[in-house]
């Protein structure tokens, strides 16, 4: 295995970064993370920030590299454990598969939070790294290369339930200071971290549509529906199609089902593990399996709560295509 990583930038210095940051709009409401800055469009926790700029600044992909793509809390687990089994099939068995034994977060890093910190984080043979880095603000070393990438979005209503559960087991995130109706009313604003959603997704919905051999867009709830059909349009888009025999043996039906919530949530290290972040020290492997499902918004918003959030995104979304 190799451990050399090209992911390793050189973080600004803190005057530079300083300088950077205070000509940027800031919110304040975020209490316990102190201010958002919104840059490029988007709004940051500063030490994310900071991160997002190195990786700008220096990050190199591997040519043979895959970005997964994603606003938080919108299946980045489940991609990462999707396409590292679709891309590893044949090098790993049901004994000495690597999710069995670790977060998928652990085996795909990502490019702005753990990755930049050390460079034995990332091994150069698993050639996927995630990001929750809007299109438009992406390295332009990823738009440049050849590299593919799949987005991944889920109905923002189960989204924000989604991230303010996570923020009330996490602290640091900042949601754990809202209550749940404040929560929507900044999901509304599009003020949170690598908020607003719908230009998240727009940014690569369109890229998707302009460049659909190199962005592949799909969505949390066409995954729940039908997620053979989904696992297939994933390996041929990334090039490791099934071939009939694997067809024949239903590999893809068996990595939904090693995939699914049910399989990864019950494991011991998804049960008991800890995830390890200098600056989130205290998350549990298990906040990321939470419920899993898609809908679970209705245990929490009223229909008048949820239209107000439905109205917005139609409106943002209007023209482009997306439902
Ligand atoms: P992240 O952005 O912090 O990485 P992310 O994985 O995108 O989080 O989102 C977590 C959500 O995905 C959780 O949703 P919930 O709060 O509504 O339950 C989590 O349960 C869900 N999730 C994790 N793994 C799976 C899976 N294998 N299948 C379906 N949903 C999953």
């Amino acid at each position: 295995m190799t451990n050399a990583s090209k992911i390793d930038g050189s973080p600004k210095t803190d005057s530079k970064f300083e300088d950077i940051i205070s000509n940027l709009p800031q919110d304040n409401s975020w209490k316990s993370t102190g201010p958002l800055y919104k840059y490029q469009g988007f709004w940051y926790i500063p030490w994310v920030l900071r991160k997002v700029i190195s990786a700008q600044e220096s990050f190199t992909p591997q040519p043979t590299d895959v970005f997964l793509c994603s606003s938080p809390k919108s299946g980045t687990t489940w991609l990462k454990a999707l396409a590292f089994s679709i891309v590893s099939r044949n090098q790993v068995n049901d004994s000495t598969n690597p999710l069995l034994e670790n977060l998928p977060h652990e085996i795909v890093p990502f490019l702005e939070i753990e990755s930049t910190q050390n460079s034995s984080n990332r091994n150069l043979e698993i050639p996927l790294v995630a990001t929750h880095i809007p299109y438009t603000s992406l390295p332009k070393s990823i738009i440049d290369s050849g590299c593919k990438i799949i987005y991944i979005c889920r109905d923002p209503k189960d989204v924000l339930i989604s991230h303010w559960n996570f923020g009330l087991k996490v602290s640091g995130i900042g949601l754990e200071s809202f209550s749940l109706e404040e929560a929507l009313e900044q999901y509304c604003k599009g003020i949170y971290p690598y908020g607003p959603y719908w230009d998240h997704v727009l940014g690569f919905w369109k890229a998707s549509l302009e460049f659909p051999e190199k962005v592949l867009f799909v969505k949390y709830e066409d995954l729940k529906t039908d997620g053979p059909f989904h696992v297939k349009r994933m390996a041929n888009f990334l090039g490791h199609p099934f071939s009939v025999e694997e067809e024949q043996q239903g590999v893809a039906e068996n990595i939904v089902k090693k995939c699914s919530f049910e399989t990864l949530s019950r494991l011991e290290v998804n049960k008991n593990g800890k995830f390890y972040l200098p600056e989130l020290p205290n998350i549990e492997n298990k906040y990321f399996f939470r419920k899993g499902k898609a809908g679970d918004w209705k245990n929490y918003l009223t229909n008048e709560k949820a239209e107000k959030l439905d109205q917005i995104m139609e409106e943002k979304f209007s023209g482009s295509g997306l439902v």
